[in-house]
C-alpha cells in the first residue's frame, strides 16, 4: 500500500469553538472541529484529534447518545439528535513550538503528533480499536522524565434542559477519580440514557495525582491513556416498539459493569501489542482493494494538496488519497456488531448535531453504504441489517396503519401490510411513508433501501442474511408498495401518492401520482424480489403478481426535451420542479438502480440529458451521485468532472465532506464512484474500465467487486487495460468485457483467473 496520510504543520485552530447547535442553514462551521480535526473511529465510538500542544482536546462521540429530533423555531430543520459525549483535555501548557506536525495514517489508522518545546521533542500517537474497543493515546518525550501533563475530561452540555425549560432534554454529568482512574458518567434526560466513560491513566516513571476530577502526570518518560464509553442502549426490537421515551432502555443495565470490564481486558495487553491487535484488524480490511492512478506522494500538507488539486496539480494522489479515505471512514463508523454509519459518520461535537445525525432514507442512509458493495466491505453493512431486524416490527405497524389511513379497502390484517420506512430514522424510532400531501419523499424512499439489501447479496453472496434479511426486506417491502399502486384506466400501475424527494414547484413539495423515483424503485424492488425468491425457490403467489405487475410500472418515461420525465404531467425538462435541484431521483433506475443501462441507449440518452441540464454545481452528495450517474453512462470524462469538483469544491481540509455543513454521505458516495468507474457488473457481465477518464492513462486497481462474488484487480496503459485477473470467490460463470473483448470462463469457487491484453 502507498502512503496514505492525511497531515498538517498546525494544529487545528479555534473558530466557533463553543458552537452548540448547528445552525445548519446558516453556514456558521466550527472550524477546528470540522474543517481541521482528524477522526478516528472503530464503531464503538468517534474520537476527533486536534493536535493542539497548549491543551490537547479529544473529543468523544457515542452513537446511541441521543436526543430526540424536536422542531425548533431558532433552528430550522430541526434540532437535537446526536450529542458529543465527552470532551477529554490533556493541558501540556506548551506553547510556542517548533517543528509541529500532526498525522493521520490510512495504512494503520493512527494518528500522530509531534513537535519541539524547550529542546524536548513530544509526541503522541492515538487509535481505536475495534477488537479491544478501546480508544488508546501514547505518550512520550525525547528526555527521560519530561512528560507532565493533566487529564482532564469535561462533560459538555450538562443542564436541566437542553432549548427550553422543562423540554425535557436535560443532561447530567459527573466526573470521579480513583488513583489511576476517571470515572465520568450521568443520564441523558429524554430517553433515559445511562452514559459511562472510564479512562485509565498509565505512567512510566514519575508520578501519577489525583485531584477531584483530573489526573496529573509529572515527571514520567512516557505515559499511555485508555479509554472506554458506553450506555446502556441496545439495538432491539422492544426499543423501537416502546412509545414511552423513558421507557425504551428501561430493561438494559447500568453500562458501569460493561465499561469497566473493557478497560480491565484491554489492560491485560500491552501498549504495543494493542496496537499490534488494532493494526492487524484494521489492515485485514483497508488492504482488501486498491487503486493507484500513478499517484506520486508529494510532500505537501493535505490542506495545500487540496488547493493544489484546484490548480491542476498532484490530482492523481489526491483522488487514491479520498478514495482510501472513503474505505478508511467506513471501516471506522460501520463494524459489525456495532450501529450503522449516521449522517456524519461516527462523529458529533454538538449538543445537536446537524440534522439530527440521523439515518436519513431519501439519499443519505443509501449512499454511506455504497462503498461497502463495490470496494470489498461487505461486513461493514451487517450493522444496516442488524438495525433493520431490530426496527422492522415498527416498520410494519408503520406499514399497517399507513395502510389503515390511505388505503382501508386493501388495508390487510396486521402485519399483512409490509412494511414502511420513510425518510427520517434514528436509534430510538423511525417513521413511515408520508400521509398524501404531507411529507417530501414518497414510498420510494423503502425500496430505495431495500435495494441495499439486494445490492449487498448481490457483491457477497452472503447466504446466511440472504432469508431472513435480504429477502425479508425486499418482498415486505414489495407487499407494502403493491397496495401503494392504483391502477389506471391504460392499465398502468401507478403509486397513488407520489413525491420526487424534495422537489420544489412554486416554492412547495410537490405531490403527484407516479412520479419517475415512486415508479423506478417500485420496480427495481419487484425485479429484485422476484430474483431473490428464485434464488430461494420460492414461487407462490404474491411472486406471480409482481412479475405481472412488472410490465405494467411504466418507470421510465421520455420527455419532449429528450429528458427522463420526472413527473409523468411534465413535457419538457423543468416544467415542473426546480431546475437545478439537488436531487437526481428521476434517475435512481441509472443508479443504484440499474434498469437504466446500456441495453436501452434511448434511455441512456435521455439520463444523459437530464444530468446535463440538471447541471453539475451542487452539494456534497448530490455531486458524488452524479458522478455514479455518469460512470454508469460510461463517460469516463463526465464522472471526473464531477470528481473534480467534489474534490474541489465540496471537500474540507480535514477531507470531509461538506454539504454544507460536514455530511459523510459524499465521502461515502466519491469513494464508490470511484470504484465505478473502474468495475461495473450490472449488465449481465463484468465490465472492466467502463468508464476510464482520458486523465487517469495508466493505472491499476486490486480487490474491487462485481456482482456474482468475483474479486478484480487490473492494470492499464494508455486507457487500455493490459492484465485482468478475477477470483470467483463463490464459482460460477464468469461474463466479461474488457475493451472491446468478450471473455466467458467457468470457474471453481475459490479460483483465480488472469490474463494479458
Ligand atoms: C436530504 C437532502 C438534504 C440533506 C439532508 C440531510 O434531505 O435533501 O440536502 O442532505 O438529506
Amino acid at each position: 500500500m502507498k502512503n496514505y496520510e492525511l497531515w498538517y504543520t498546525s494544529e487545528a485552530p479555534y473558530g466557533n469553538e463553543d458552537l452548540v447547535f448547528f445552525a445548519h442553514k446558516t453556514d456558521v462551521p466550527d472550524d477546528g472541529w470540522e474543517k481541521w480535526s482528524l477522526p478516528l473511529g472503530n464503531g464503538y465510538m468517534g474520537v476527533n484529534v486536534f493536535g493542539r500542544t497548549e491543551s490537547e482536546r479529544l473529543q468523544i462521540t457515542e452513537n446511541s447518545f441521543c436526543n430526540p429530533n424536536v422542531v425548533d423555531e431558532r433552528y430550522p430543520g430541526g434540532n437535537g439528535g446526536l450529542m458529543n459525549f465527552c470532551d477529554l483535555y490533556i493541558d501540556f501548557g506548551h506553547t510556542g513550538v517548533k517543528n509541529y506536525r500532526r498525522s493521520l495514517s490510512l495504512c494503520d489508522a493512527v494518528a500522530n503528533t509531534t513537535y519541539d518545546f524547550e529542546g524536548v521533542t513530544y509526541a503522541r500517537e492515538h487509535f481505536t480499536s475495534y477488537p479491544d474497543r478501546v480508544f488508546a493515546t501514547k505518550l512520550s518525550a525525547s528526555r527521560a522524565g519530561a512528560l507532565s501533563f493533566t487529564v482532564r475530561p469535561e462533560i459538555p452540555f450538562v443542564a436541566p434542559y437542553l432549548l427550553k425549560e422543562g423540554d425535557g432534554m436535560g443532561r447530567t454529568g459527573e466526573v470521579h477519580t480513583n488513583g489511576n482512574l476517571i470515572t465520568f458518567g450521568g443520564e441523558l434526560e429524554y430517553y433515559a440514557i445511562q452514559y459511562e466513560g472510564q479512562i485509565a491513566v498509565l505512567a512510566e516513571g514519575g508520578q501519577i495525582i489525583s485531584h477531584d476530577e483530573t489526573i496529573e502526570v509529572k515527571n514520567a518518560n512516557s505515559a499511555v491513556l485508555l479509554v472506554a464509553v458506553g450506555t446502556n442502549y441496545q439495538m432491539e426490537s422492544r426499543v423501537f416498539m416502546e412509545r414511552s421515551p423513558r421507557k425504551k432502555l428501561a430493561p438494559y443495565p447500568h453500562p458501569h459493569a460493561r465499561v469497566s470490564e473493557i478497560l480491565e481486558n484491554a489492560q491485560k495487553y500491552s501498549y504495543a501489542e494493542l496496537r499490534e491487535r488494532h493494526v492487524k484488524d484494521y489492515f485485514a480490511l483497508i488492504s482488501r482493494a486498491e487503486v493507484d492512478l500513478g499517484g506520486v506522494c508529494p510532500n505537501i500538507p493535505t490542506n495545500e494538496l487540496i488547493e493544489s488539486y484546484r490548480n491542476g496539480e498532484n490530482e492523481r494522489y489526491l483522488e487514491e488519497l479520498y478514495f482510501t479515505y472513503g474505505r478508511y471512514l467506513l471501516i471506522s463508523s460501520s463494524r459489525p456488531g456495532t450501529y450503522p454509519a449516521n449522517l456524519q459518520g461516527t462523529w458529533c461535537k454538538y449538543a445537536s448535531s446537524p440534522w439530527s445525525a440521523g439515518y436519513w432514507h431519501n439519499i443519505n442512509i443509501q449512499m454511506n453504504y455504497w462503498p461497502a458493495f463495490n470496494t470489498n466491505l461487505h461486513e461493514l453493512f451487517l450493522p444496516y441489517i442488524e438495525y433493520f431486524k431490530a426496527y422492522k416490527p415498527l416498520a410494519m405497524e408503520n406499514a399497517d396503519q399507513y395502510m389503515a389511513r390511505n388505503f382501508p379497502e386493501k388495508c390487510g390484517e396486521k402485519g399483512e401490510n409490509g412494511i414502511s420506512i420513510g425518510t427520517a430514522a434514528w436509534l430510538y424510532k423511525i417513521t413511515g411513508a408520508p400521509d398524501p400531501g404531507r411529507g417530501h419523499s414518497g414510498p420510494g424512499t423503502g425500496a430505495f433501501t431495500a435495494k441495499l439489501f439486494a445490492d449487498y447479496y448481490e457483491f457477497s453472496l452472503d447466504e446466511k442474511n440472504l432469508a431472513d434479511a435480504v429477502y425479508t426486506a425486499n418482498r415486505e417491502m414489495a407487499v407494502f408498495l403493491s397496495k401503494t399502486l392504483e391502477e389506471q384506466e391504460d392499465g398502468t400501475l401507478l403509486v397513488k401518492y407520489s413525491e420526487s424527494p424534495e422537489q420544489h414547484h412554486n416554492g412547495a413539495y410537490y405531490h403527484t401520482k407516479g412520479c419517475a423515483f415512486d415508479q423506478q424503485m417500485v420496480y427495481e424492488c419487484y425485479k429484485d424480489t422476484v430474483w431473490l425468491a428464485e434464488k430461494l425457490g420460492i414461487n407462490d403467489g404474491f411472486i406471480e403478481e409482481l412479475r405481472a405487475a412488472l410490465p405494467r410500472l411504466d418507470p421510465v418515461q421520455i420527455g419532449a426535451s429528450g429528458q427522463i420525465k420526472e413527473y409523468r404531467e411534465e413535457e419538457h425538462y423543468g416544467d415542473i420542479g426546480e431546475y437545478h435541484h439537488r436531487h437526481i431521483s428521476h434517475l435512481v433506475g441509472l443508479y443504484p438502480g440499474t434498469i437504466i443501462n446500456g441495453n436501452n441507449k434511448e434511455w441512456l440518452r435521455a439520463a444523459e440529458y437530464s444530468l446535463n441540464e440538471r447541471g453539475d454545481v451542487s452539494t456534497g452528495w448530490s455531486t458524488a451521485h452524479k458522478l455514479n450517474a455518469w460512470a454508469r453512462t460510461k463517460n469516463g470524462g463526465r464522472a471526473h468532472d464531477l470528481l473534480r469538483r467534489l474534490l474541489a469544491n465540496c471537500t474540507l481540509p480535514n477531507l470531509w465532506d461538506t454539504h454544507p455543513p460536514f455530511q459523510i454521505d459524499g465521502n461515502f458516495g466519491g469513494t464508490a464512484g470511484i470504484a465505478e468507474m473502474l468495475l461495473q457488473s450490472h449488465e449481465g457481465y463484468v465490465h472492466v474500465l467502463p468508464a476510464l477518464p482520458e486523465c487517469w492513462r495508466n493505472g491499476g486497481f486490486t480487490g474491487l467487486c462485481a456482482r456474482g462474488g468475483f474479486d478484480v484487480s487490473a492494470e492499464w496503459r494508455g486507457g487500455k487495460a493490459v492484465r485482468v485477473s478475477v477470483t470467483a470467490n463463490a464459482g460460477g460463470t464468469l461474463k466479461m468485457l474488457v475493451g472491446e473483448e468478450r471473455v466467458e470462463r467457468e470457474m471453481l469457487a475459490g479460483e483465480t483467473f488472469t490474463r494479458n491484453f
